[in-house]
Order: structure tokens, then C-alpha cells, then sequence
């Protein structure tokens, strides 16, 4: 396949609550979403960056002129056998993962559609079903805390993680826990630490927490390390790991025992398949990540995490949590016993509202071959 066209378009949505991380409080999405043509067929795929370089460096208005610029001209006319080919074309371009993931991702459902087969089995997933759990964002209280998770404890949501800052990492989750002895409960400090709060986490080791997500420096491996040897709870990387080359490495220090996947922030459903499959064949767990993405990029994480390697419950759910409307149809709705059954139509298995995404595009280009 050749893809002749490219067309971004960012899209303005309010999230219904505001979410609160370490990092910042983030209201409303401004989502950059990329469709490819290719003789006559189109595939969808959804920048996954903030709209603040916080999380990591990418932001909207720099994700989009990488797309513009480079992405899109890197990747217009040339010859894809297969869509796991795809990510190459844009391999001279240093990190910026979450901008050539989104044309990534893309081409997968563009080739799927082609085939005419759904995209979890082009990426060769077999589970019928996919675990999910909700990620709460910091509230005001802990009472306001207590509240939510009832509330998605009674939807059905298999696994609670809590986001935590210095200030309010002990007491909450010691809150919790006294609510909530069993429940599969994580936390999830984006960054927000080093290594002189290792007593924080030995502390908390108390809560029998199934994992303790990316505590320290986004871009460290090393003082992670020492802090797994320093406590019981699993340490699990998320913004660290950018691909398989940091899973190997991760993996032989010792600085994490379980990897969130995040298909931005690895560059795609490629990089991410080496990911899985090499936690995989050594035992290690890992999960879906999610980055509030709207309709788009959720159904290509719920195709990502139909492949067998994702065991535990992951950060995909219902649309409603996010949206008063998302932008595909059905909705992504989750089961009573906390589930996202994949879909069976082709492709990402979700029909794209595109009347919606007129009504919420704030700017468009197309890009195509010269
Ligand atoms: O670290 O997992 C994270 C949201 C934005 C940026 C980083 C993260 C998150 C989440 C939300 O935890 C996951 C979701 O519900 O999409
Ligand atoms: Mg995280």
C-alpha cells in the first residue's frame, strides 16, 4: 500500500471531570486525530500527547508540527508491504513517539480495514475480552475519594489506581485501604518522587499494592532499581519505557517487575508487540495504559490489549467516565464484571462519528504527496 493523503484535525472536548495528576489539572482535551488514505480505503489513528509537555516532552501544538512537517512527509507515497513496516519511514525522527505513532496506528487500521478483518486479530490478539480498571485522579478530599471508587466498584471495574503526590500518598491510601481491604488497588506518581522518599514507599508496602507505577524520574532506570531493592511492592515503569530496548534493560536491573504499554509513548502497535511479547516469554505482566484518549485512540488501545500478554487490568474505560459524547459509535461500554469485549467489525471495530468530529475541529490541514 502507498498512502497518498494525510489529513490532522485537532478536536477541542471537555472531559466531564477534571483530572488531577501530579503533574497538573487537565479539564479539557485538545486531540490531534490523523485519518490516511490509501486507494480509497482510510484509517484512524489518535495523537495520545497532553496538551502541556509534562507527562513527557510531546504537547499538541508541537506533536503537530511534527506530523506536518516530518511525520507526514516521511511516511506520503512510499511502499508499506505490511503495516508493521510502517513505523520505519519515520524512524530518522529522534523520540516525538506519540506524533509517529498516531499515523502509526493509523495504518494499522487502514491495512485491517483493507483485509477486512478486525484490528486485535491483524495484531494477533486472542482474548475475547479485555480486564479493565479506572485511573482516579487526586480529589480535593478523601471522602470525595472514597465516594468515586464506590462508584466504580459498583460498575463493575476490576482494579482501582489512585494517583499520588507528595502530601497526599500515606494517609489517602491508608483511608482507602481501611474502606477497601481486598480490592486490587495501585498507585500512580508520574515522576513525582526520588530516591530520599524511599521510606514513603516502604511505608506504603503496608497496602498490599499490586504495583506501584513510575515513582521516580521519568527518565531513569537506575535509582528505580535501587528503590525495588529497597521495597516489597512491585515498581511498574510507565514513562520510562519507550520501547523494547527499555524493557530488556528495566527488566535486567531490576528496576520494575511489571510495564505498562502505552501505544504513544512506544510508537505504535509495533514497538508495542516486541514489548508484550518479550515480557511475555519471560513471565512478566504487563497492562494497557491509557492517556484520557477520546474514542479513537481507546478502540486501538482495546486492540492492543486483546493480545495475550496483557493480564492485568488496564487503564481502558467506558467512554462515559471521559465524554458526554464521544466520537465513535458504539460508545466503548464496559461489561458488569469489568470487561471491554473487542469488537467484530474491521478495523478498530468502531465506526468513526465524523459528523461529530466536524463539529468539534478547530483547525485541519491536509498533507499530500508533492
Ligand atoms: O500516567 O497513566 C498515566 C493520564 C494522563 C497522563 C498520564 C497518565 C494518565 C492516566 C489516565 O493515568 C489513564 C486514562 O484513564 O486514560
Ligand atoms: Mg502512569
Amino acid at each position: 500500500m502507498k498512502i497518498d493523503r494525510i489529513e490532522l484535525r485537532e478536536i477541542h472536548l471537555p472531559l466531564v471531570a477534571p483530572f488531577e495528576t501530579s503533574f497538573g489539572v487537565t479539564t479539557g482535551r485538545r486531540i490531534i486525530l490523523v485519518k490516511v488514505f490509501s486507494e480509497g480505503a482510510v484509517g484512524w489513528g489518535e495523537c495520545t500527547c497532553g496538551e502541556t509537555p509534562l507527562y513527557n516532552h510531546e504537547a499538541t501544538d508541537t506533536a503537530w508540527i511534527v506530523l506536518r512537517d516530518f511525520v507526514a512527509p516521511y511516511t506520503l507515497g512510499k511502499d508499506i508491504g505490511s503495516p508493521d513496516q510502517a513505523i520505519a519511514l519515520t524512524s530518522p525522527i529522534r523520540g516525538n513517539k506519540m506524533a509517529r505513532a498516531a499515523v502509526e496506528t493509523a495504518i494499522w487500521d487502514l491495512a485491517a480495514k483493507q483485509q477486512g478483518v478486525p484490528l486485535w486479530q491483524l495484531l494477533g490478539g486472542e482474548q475475547e475480552e479485555i480486564p479493565c480498571g479506572v485511573s482516579l485522579g487526586i480529589q480535593p478530599t478523601d471522602a470525595a475519594l472514597l465516594k468515586k471508587i464506590e462508584t466504580e466498584l459498583a460498575a463493575g471495574y476490576q482494579r482501582i489506581k489512585l494517583k499520588i503526590k507528595p502530601g497526599r500518598d500515606y494517609e489517602m491510601v491508608k483511608a482507602v485501604r481501611r474502606e477497601y481491604p481486598d480490592i486490587l488497588l495501585t498507585v500512580d506518581a508520574n515522576s513525582a518522587y526520588t530516591l530520599d522518599d524511599a521510606d514513603t514507599f516502604r511505608k506504603l508496602d503496608e497496602f498490599n499494592l499490586l504495583l506501584v507505577e513510575q515513582p521516580l524520574a521519568y527518565d531513569d532506570i537506575i535509582d528505580h532499581a535501587e528503590l525495588q531493592r529497597r521495597i516489597r511492592s512491585s515498581i511498574c515503569l510507565d514513562e520510562s519505557i519507550l520501547g523494547v530496548d527499555d524493557a530488556r534493560k528495566a527488566l535486567a536491573l531490576g528496576a520494575c517487575r511489571i510495564i505498562n504499554i502505552k501505544l504513544g509513548r512506544v510508537a505504535g502497535h509495533t514497538e508495542a508487540q516486541k514489548i508484550e511479547r518479550y515480557c511475555r516469554e519471560r513471565g512478566v505482566p504487563v497492562w494497557c495504559g491509557g492517556m484520557l484518549e477520546a474514542g479513537i485512540g481507546r478502540a486501538q488501545n482495546i486492540a492492543m490489549a486483546t493480545q495475550s500478554g496483557f493480564t492485568l487490568p488496564g487503564d481502558v474505560s467506558a467512554s462515559k467516565r471521559y465524554w458526554t459524547e464521544d466520537i465513535i459509535t458504539p460508545e466503548v461500554e464496559v461489561t458488569p464484571h469489568g470487561t471491554i469485549r473487542r469488537p467484530a467489525a474491521p478495523g478498530i471495530g468502531y465506526e468513526v462519528n465524523e459528523a461529530r468530529i466536524e463539529a468539534l475541529t478547530v483547525r485541519k490541514e491536509v498533507i499530500e504527496e508533492r
